[in-house]
């Protein structure tokens, strides 16, 4: 009898398209690596995409560190995400009331809500943020995580602050598909759980950020997705450092499958 779920498996089970597609991905390409492309020139985030596109489930940007933005960068990245089969998730960190988000979703220069399939939001505000982020993110097919927990030193999401961000995401789950997180936090397999904090060695940087392992997010702590920037961004050579990224996530939920 098999116990634990396969990506593939909970593709067929959740009803949210984006999840469903992102499942499906990581089962096709096998690869549970999210690559966080925090490079700061539209050549250089393109560039990034095409070399390290066959590796990934997800390419997440912060597009307002871009020094050189046209709307020109979002469609070309479009292409490529069709090309390699992969989501992209605007890591905006909506962090407002309802009525703001609501704005900052789909206006203002970038436009967020045109092209990113994912988004994501701080819990702290309470459900009105999800409600905004809702109106308009729906009836495009956008999903939503929600960030329950973080990977820098001394941050406040602690005690009962996870529990109740799972509890948000309950009540919104036509349009949250999961959580940024360092750890699983329900077992029901709709939830996709995604962890930055990844390096091939557990470590920090100068300005409170944690490193885990990729065994240790996917096999130790059972998320299901790691999220990757400078491991593989200031590597001396990307797509090298892709590869072994996602080798090392897909054993170990392949170990994990065997527990
Ligand atoms: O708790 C968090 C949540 C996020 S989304 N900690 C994080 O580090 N992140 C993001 O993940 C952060 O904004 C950055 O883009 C990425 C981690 O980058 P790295 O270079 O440290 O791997």
């Amino acid at each position: 009898i098999k116990r634990v779920l396969t990506y593939g498996d909970r593709a067929k089970l959740c009803s949210h398209s984006v999840a469903k597609f992102l499942f499906t991905t990581m089962e096709d390409k096998q690869t549970n690596l999210a690559l966080s492309a925090d490079v700061t020139t539209g050549a250089e985030l393109l560039r990034l995409a095409d070399a390290v596109g066959p590796h990934i489930c997800i390419l997440k940007t912060h597009i307002d560190i871009i020094s050189d933005f046209k709307p020109d960068l979002v469609h070309d990245l479009s292409h490529l995400a069709e090309k390699h089969g992969f989501l992209i998730f605007e890591d905006r960190k909506f962090a407002d009331i309802g009525n703001t988000v609501k704005h900052q979703y789909s206006s203002g220069v970038y436009r967020i809500s045109d092209w990113s399939h994912i988004i994501n939001a701080h819990a702290l505000p309470g459900p009105g943020i999800v409600q905004g982020l809702k109106e308009v993110g729906l009836v495009k097919d956008r999903a939503c995580l929600l960030i329950a927990e973080m990977s820098s030193k001394g941050n406040l999401a602690t005690g009962d602050y996870a529990k109740a961000t799972l509890k948000m995401a309950e009540e919104h789950d036509d349009f949250v598909i999961g959580f940024i997180t360092q750890s699983k936090l329900s077992n029901d397999p709709n939830w996709v759980h995604i962890t930055p904090g990844v390096k091939l060695t557990r470590g920090k940087d100068s300005l409170g950020q944690q490193y885990l392992t990729p065994r240790e997010v996917i096999c130790d702590k059972e998320c299901d997705i790691i999220i990757v920037g400078r491991g593989i961004t200031e590597a001396e050579d990307s797509v090298v450092a892709a590869k072994a990224f996602q080798e090392a996530g897909y054993n170990a939920y392949l170990e994990r499958m065997q527990k």
